[in-house]
């Protein structure tokens, strides 16, 4: 089974963990009482994916406060990718999202193609274009989620991602084993 370790960043209050609470299933994700993340969560949980195989997700619900910055590499260590979510109805969560993408990605050994950028509104009817980020990351797949108005759509855009990051895990975990057979 495929094990992938994702890390959702970005601006506090953005719904990292409204999101996360629905994608793993674990906790009631429509109480909507504000509890900040101390730090960072893991969530495990399995998805079936097309080929009746299952992958296996750590999903690391991390805190975006500058408090815990040092902890940042932590977060990143043995990561697959990256999902940064904003909310893009604040200007300020805006302009903060590239700081969370120059560290998380730019700076960082994950591969730049798992990355997804959710943009995440909770007016319903917000229809927000895609801002103009830097040369690198308007490259970026950008999404936008709304998990009350289209749950449907947020569950399938994760799902969409995942199976290109596992693609991407099947791939290096064969590369492993090509320089392997070589060394013997
Ligand atoms: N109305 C509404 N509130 C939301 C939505 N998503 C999150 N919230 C609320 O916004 C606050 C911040 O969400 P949270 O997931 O804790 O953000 P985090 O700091 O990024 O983890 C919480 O009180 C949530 O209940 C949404 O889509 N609509
Ligand atoms: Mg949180």
């Amino acid at each position: 089974m495929i094990k992938l370790k994702i890390v959702l960043i970005g601006p506090s209050k953005s719904g990292k963990s409204t999101i996360a609470n629905f994608l793993s299933e674990a906790i009631d994700y429509t109480n909507t009482e504000y509890r900040p993340t101390p730090g960072v969560r893991i969530l495990e949980f399995e998805l079936k994916n097309n080929e009746s195989s299952q992958t296996e997700i750590e999903l690391w619900d991390c805190s975006g406060e500058m408090r815990y910055e040092s902890y940042w590499p932590v977060f990143l260590w043995n990561a697959h990718g990256v999902i940064l979510i904003y909310n893009p109805e604040d200007m300020e969560q805006s302009s903060q999202l590239e700081k969370y993408y120059e560290q998380f990605v730019t700076n960082s050994y994950v591969p730049k193609k798992n990355t997804l950028i959710m943009a995440h509104t909770k007016k319903t009817g917000f229809k927000a274009s895609m801002p103009d980020f830097g040369d690198e990351m308007s490259k970026t797949t950008y999404e936008r989620v709304n998990i009350f108005e289209d749950s449907d759509k947020l569950r399938n855009v994760f799902e969409n991602y995942i199976s290109m990051v596992v693609t991407d895990a099947v791939d290096f975990d064969q590369d492993d084993l090509s320089h392997f057979s070589m060394s013997l």
